[in-house]
């Protein structure tokens, strides 16, 4: 019991510092890479998106307990892309990361439908952060491979995107293990950073 609780300390403390070198980072160095986010619910897809960004190839994954955070170029823009874990005990840490973002990708799992409206819940908690206020979000509503995937305007409802006031967003279907709908999003999103430079 109590070694689990030191544990669970160790991890806090490891993914705290992860925030707190993050924001440093991109505040030390002025001609900055954009800094992307990749949010939402535990299995989601977050971490099998920024692998297929970054190498283009299905990786397999095991649940972050933490972070991963790599490099990304895409159209010749230098990306730095922090994937956060999206476990109910590590979504608190999340905010430990928002200084500084230009863009949140938020990330549904399209046959979730039990927990689209925990997913909506932490989106619009997410949101309502001031160091968040600015950053533009793309929702990839991924897993659309599968056939009891939800339609992504189904999806855009649910979670509340058309109330959404002064955000700039836009909703995507996705599949990361097929590879599809990424290219769509990522030319969205680098239009819409360059467009607001
Ligand atoms: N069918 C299907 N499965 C997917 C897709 N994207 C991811 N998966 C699978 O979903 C599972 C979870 O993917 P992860 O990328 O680890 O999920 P995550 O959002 O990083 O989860 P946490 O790290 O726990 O927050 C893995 O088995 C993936 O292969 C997709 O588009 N379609
Ligand atoms: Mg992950």
């Amino acid at each position: 019991m109590v070694h689990k609780m030191i544990i669970e300390y160790v991890f806090a403390f490891i993914i705290f510092l992860g925030g707190f070198f993050s924001s440093i980072f991109s505040s030390l160095f002025g001609t900055r890479e954009m800094r992307i986010l990749i949010l939402g619910l535990d299995g989601a897809g977050k971490t099998t998106i920024l692998y297929r960004l970054q190498v283009g190839e299905v990786v397999t994954t095991i649940p972050t307990i933490g972070f991963n955070v790599e490099t990304v170029t895409y159209k010749n823009l230098k990306f730095q892309v922090w994937d956060l874990g999206g476990q109910t005990s590590i979504r608190p840490y999340w905010r430990c990361y928002y200084s500084n973002t230009d863009a949140v990708i938020y990330v549904v799992d399209s046959c979730d439908r039990d927990r689209i409206g925990i997913s909506k819940s932490e989106l619009v908690a997410m949101l309502e952060e001031e160091e968040l206020r600015k950053a533009i979000l793309v929702v990839f509503a991924n897993k659309q491979d599968m056939e009891q995937a939800m339609t992504p305007s189904e999806m855009a409802n649910s979670l509340g995107l058309p109330a959404l006031k002064d955000r700039k967003w836009q909703i995507f279907k996705t599949s990361a293990t097929k590879g599809t709908g990424l290219d769509e999003a990522m030319e969205w999103l680098v239009e819409t950073l360059k467009s607001r430079q």
